[in-house]
């Protein structure tokens, strides 16, 4: 693959968290780095466990080529926190550590390059976010309930059946009110992701024989449309900060039920006509 006139200038030594100069190399156009090689191995082991389940397995570990049908499950509940035998939950405990293995290395490939460039961890950082959320999943909530058993499965149909079953364990997930404040993140990054992007091409798409307009009318249009604007560094913060939030509070949303919230959300609520103010 062809190298960039202006790659060369950022293709430098050191940086390196690991391993010092031994994997301080490229191939094509990747980096490889102790950790560009440690994902490599997690995931393409992980993946190949999945695969393998899928054709051999037994029990809980499927039989199947369907796509949407593949499922690994995780351990029944009784194992509690036991190793499991592999075609009974085992093998989801190993993709799981593989998968946990490939997601930190992926933090760590993109903390490495942050420092090879000289830039901020931004990236690895909300990155961490995402993966706290898995962990939060697959690891935290079924620690602090006592069993594997309470993670999810990975399958297509099978995951979407767990967050189903478990959503109405609680009788109504949507009055979980860390649900709320996530999907209000969610929603809200959306829209912000929606006016930046129409906002940057409608200025720098301009008709054939027009010029391309500056961060004077990116201001000028939301002043004029909502007497604010919040400027060209503040939508990438307000977009961080919104994006951070969404996947933070639905690891608290989903790691509340449960470990600290037994009965139905809708319940939840009562704290309100429970107030000594309407007596
Ligand atoms: C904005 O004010 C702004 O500054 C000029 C941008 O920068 C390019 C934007 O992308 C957006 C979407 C806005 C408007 C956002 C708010 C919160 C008023």
């Amino acid at each position: 693959m062809a190298m960039l006139s202006f790659e060369k200038k950022y293709r430098v030594r050191g940086g390196t968290i690991i391993g010092g100069d031994l994997f301080d190399f490229w191939v094509g156009p990747f980096y490889v780095g102790f950790f560009g090689v440690t994902t490599i191995f997690f995931s393409v082991l992980g993946t190949l466990l999945l695969v393998w389940g899928a054709a051999i397995g037994e029990g809980l570990a499927g039989q199947t080529w369907n796509l949407w049908q593949i499922s690994i499950a995780p351990p029944p509940i009784e194992y509690g926190l036991a190793i499991a035998p592999l075609y009974e939950g085992g093998l989801w405990q190993i993709v799981t550590f593989c998968a946990i293995g490939a997601f930190v290395s992926w933090v760590l490939r993109q903390a490495e390059i942050s420092r090879k460039l000289g830039m901020g961890y931004h990236i690895p950082v909300a990155y961490s976010v995402a993966v706290f959320a898995y962990i939060t999943l697959v690891v935290i909530r079924p620690v602090l309930l006592g069993a594997w058993g309470h993670g999810f499965p990975y399958g297509i149909i099978s995951h979407l059946d767990w967050v189903s079953n478990v959503g109405y364990q609680y009788l109504h997930f949507h009055y979980n009110p860390a649900h709320m404040i996530a999907i209000t993140f969610f929603f809200t990054n959306c829209l912000a992701l929606a006016m930046h992007g129409g906002l940057i091409l409608s200025v720098t798409n301009p008709k054939k024989g027009e010029s391309v307009k500056t961060s004077e009318h990116e201001n000028a249009y939301f002043r004029d449309a909502l007497g604010y604007s919040i400027g060209a560094i503040g939508i990438h913060r307000l977009g961080l900060f919104l994006a951070l939030n969404a996947g933070f509070w639905s690891a608290v949303c989903i790691v509340i039920s449960g470990p600290f919230w037994t009965r139905g959300w809708p319940e939840w609520w009562n704290w309100w006509l429970n107030l000594p103010i309407w007596f």
